[in-house]
């Protein structure tokens, strides 16, 4: 009956449920939550876990000291884990121009020192993966910012950053999290390939991964379920955001399979079979629409949603047609090396190939995409 278990993993900022839905245009619709009620709330439906960013932890209480100690006994209450937290960088005027790549040097230094104390709570709480998402770090205008000298800062920070982990023997590994743009004009690492090419520039590149998000590679234009491939194949698909989004427009934070359905379905069978083990972390935001009740309904979707498709993608896979129709299509042909073993480049000059004939056999992709989407309409 898709009952969410701690075994699948499921996660959810406190954010997420936590956002009072104030937009660019209006206030906020709901009252401020008590992450102590969040915890409590995300256990009894199932959830695996919760993560944070160090000023969510404030929501209802400015002392720290003391905002830690609450959240720290409803984990314990409740068994939940932190496998992720992460730093504000964007919320308080400070950060206007951004953070770790502002222009101005004393508000890349209060960054650093922002970072690293969430860092070593991060630790203290065992989480694994700690996010980055650099959401001020871009610009509006190219004649502000020197993006070549940004990178720069970029690349200093996170280094001293990944320094600093190493030297306190911490066991976390860095996310990064790409976005096009929103709130900035254009954002720095917009696309999860602009974070994998910048991530080989790091000292400890090793240590520095993805976590990509649904909604904002969709807002690019991109197909996520390509761009989780290439992670995965890198070995850099460290953490995932799952929501939803409708196409190049505003970031839509919607939950998870309320946006493109077919891409939803598509991304769940590639993480249940393409041997990604970390957390299903939703970052969406409930309905500006919804009430206090209704929030608790949207983060249950979330999970509901993700296992009915678990299942779907299970029933598409065994499906005997669906085999033959990937047979027929030659999708498992791609696995097989192009080179035979032994053989080396001068062996493909021995081939006898014509290919006017070789054009003419047809890939029948039609059937398949046709068989997924009647798997996914529930009429097989
Ligand atoms: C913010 C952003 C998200 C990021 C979070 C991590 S915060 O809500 O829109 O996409 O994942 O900083
Ligand atoms: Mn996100
Ligand atoms: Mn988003
Ligand atoms: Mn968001």
């Amino acid at each position: 009956d898709y009952a969410p278990q701690p075994a699948d993993k499921f996660t959810f900022g406190l954010w997420t449920v936590g956002w009072p839905a104030n937009d660019p245009f209006g206030v906020a619709t709901r009252p401020p939550l008590d992450p102590v009620e969040s915890v409590h709330r995300l256990a009894e439906l199932g959830a695996y876990g919760v993560t944070f960013h160090d000023d969510d932890l404030l929501a209802t209480e400015p002392d720290r000291d003391k905002a830690i100690e609450r959240f720290r006994k409803a984990l314990a209450e409740t068994g939940l884990k932190v496998p992720m937290a992460t730093t504000n960088l964007f919320t308080h005027p400070v950060f206007k121009d951004g953070g770790l790549t502002s222009n101005d040097r004393d508000v890349r230094r209060y960054a650093l020192r922002k970072v690293r104390r969430n860092l070593d709570l991060a630790a203290e709480l065992g989480a694994e993966t700690y996010v980055v998402w650099g959401g001020r770090e871009g610009a509006e205008s190219d004649a502000a910012k020197d993006v070549r000298a940004a990178l720069d800062r970029y690349k200093e920070g996170l280094d001293l950053l990944a320094d600093y982990v190493v030297e306190k023997g911490y066991s976390l590994r860095f996310a990064l999290e790409p976005k096009p743009n929103e709130p900035r004009g254009d954002i720095l690492l917009p696309t999860i390939g602009h974070a994998l090419g910048f991530i080989s520039q790091l000292s400890r590149s090793e240590m520095f991964g993805l976590n990509p998000e649904v909604g904002h590679e969709q807002m690019a234009g991109l197909n996520f379920v390509h761009g989780i491939s290439q992670a995965l194949w890198q070995g850099k698909l460290f953490h995932i955001d799952l929501n939803g989004q409708h196409g190049p427009k505003y970031d839509q934070d919607l939950i998870f399979g309320h946006g493109d359905t077919k891409s939803a379905f598509f991304l769940v069978d590639l993480l249940e079979n393409g041997g990604y083990e970390g957390p299903r972390h939703f970052d969406y935001k409930p309905l500006r629409t919804e009430d206090p009740a209704d929030v608790w309904v949207s983060a249950a979707a979330n999970m509901r949603t993700y296992l009915i498709l678990k299942e779907k993608s299970a029933k598409f896979r065994s499906d005997p047609e669906v085999v033959e129709a990937l047979a027929a299509s030659r999708v498992p042909d791609l696995s097989t090396p192009t080179l035979a073993p032994g053989e080396t480049f001068d062996d493909v000059l021995k081939d006898d190939f014509d290919p006017d004939t070789a054009a003419q056999r047809g890939y029948h992709f039609t059937r398949l995409n046709q068989l997924a989407l009647e798997h996914l309409l529930g009429v097989r």
